[in-house]
């Protein structure tokens, strides 16, 4: 008797837990039709039939890429807070060992380009801690989430991010197609950044170049390294670095300096900065040359630190825009030049 009852149960208790998995994992109503559609849309671009069903087909809503890119706060930390972790003793150390380690090579890409190598070593490091790091989200599984659920208040804003994502998915297949990567190794960030220098799909056939001739675009490849610096320098030569000049610095400014006068958006000469009352941090003057222009930075306020960044501080930013970003890559570069 107590079998007979027991038995129905445990099956019961199995259908509920099997209800709770699915529940889960569910993709939402509308991705199927969703994924078909897209599918078209890629077949119409030039992507393979057979190859865009064997990407999207397996292809689940991923509802955790949707809460990363919700949860984007612009400032979440301050400058302060931020630059200790993205510089600390560790990541200098290991930037100038990167250095050490590869060093001929790096300096030959870095010379054609016209561009230092430190800061080659200094954007590998804060993109993906010398390659220690690339992310482990399937790329297509996250972009495809994002272009079917990325939120935002604004519809208009939301339909950019979308078709965004949408887009990027496109240079994705392409890039299976092209075979310049295969399906198990396209491994990234939550928001599709991927390799060891972080490109999006589409940036990959802006960027990245085949550095050693050898026929492939290698961005994965730890043991082959000249491909990564190779683009790297032709990705900061494209956003426009100035070759000989530095980055910007920290400089310190006078009482009352108005904040009128701080932002990326006003560049002036430095002759003009320096007789606004501009110093270096020690109180000695700046340079007083009248060709570099630069920008006042106070990331967090004028009680914190204050940068001058000048254009490649501006370059950085077409990097990413951010000039968060922007300062701890000329921080740490400055680090890493010298040992
Ligand atoms: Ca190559
Ligand atoms: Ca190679």
């Amino acid at each position: 008797m107590i079998f007979y009852f027991k038995k129905p149960l445990y099956i019961f208790v199995f259908i509920i837990f099997l209800g709770i998995l699915n529940t889960a994992h569910a993709d939402p109503e509308g991705w199927g039709a969703w994924k078909a559609q897209l599918k078209s849309e890629l077949v119409g671009k030039g992507i393979n039939a057979q190859l865009a069903d064997e990407v999207l087909n397996p292809l689940r809503f991923d509802p955790d890429v949707i809460k990363s890119d919700s949860r984007q706060a612009p400032q979440k930390y301050s400058f302060v807070e931020y630059q200790k972790k993205a510089v600390n003793p560790n990541r200098v150390k290991n930037g100038q060992n990167f250095y050490r380690r590869h060093r001929q090579e790096l300096e030959h890409y870095a010379g054609k380009a016209g561009v230092p190598a430190s800061v080659i070593v200094a954007l590998l490091g804060i993109e993906t801690d010398y390659g220690g790091f690339t992310g482990k989200n399937d790329v297509i599984q996250a972009l495809a989430s994002l272009a079917y659920g990325a939120q935002r208040s604004d519809p208009a804003a939301q339909k950019k991010r979308r078709d965004y994502f949408r887009t990027q998915i496109y240079y994705s297949l392409k890039l299976l197609q092209d075979k310049h990567i295969e399906r198990d190794d396209f491994k990234g960030s939550w928001a599709g950044a991927f390799g060891i220098n972080q490109h999006m799909p589409e940036s990959f056939y802006t960027y990245v170049v085949d550095g050693d001739g050898d026929g492939d675009k290698e961005i994965l490849n730890m043991n082959d390294l000249s491909d990564v610096f190779a683009t790297t320098a032709n990705h900061l030569h494209k956003v426009g670095w100035k070759e000989g000049q530095r980055w910007g610095r920290e400089v310190a400014l006078p009482a009352n300096f108005p904040k009128t006068l701080v932002g990326n958006s006003i560049k002036k000469p430095l002759s003009f900065w320096r007789s606004a009352g501009v110093t270096l941090p020690g109180g000695a003057p700046l340079p007083a040359s009248a060709d570099i222009q630069g920008s006042i930075i106070a990331p967090d306020g004028l009680q914190g630190p204050v940068y001058i960044g000048y254009d490649n501080f501006h370059a950085f930013r077409r990097w990413n825009k951010s000039d968060y970003f922007a300062l701890v890559v000329g921080t740490l570069s400055d680090k890493i030049a010298q040992p």
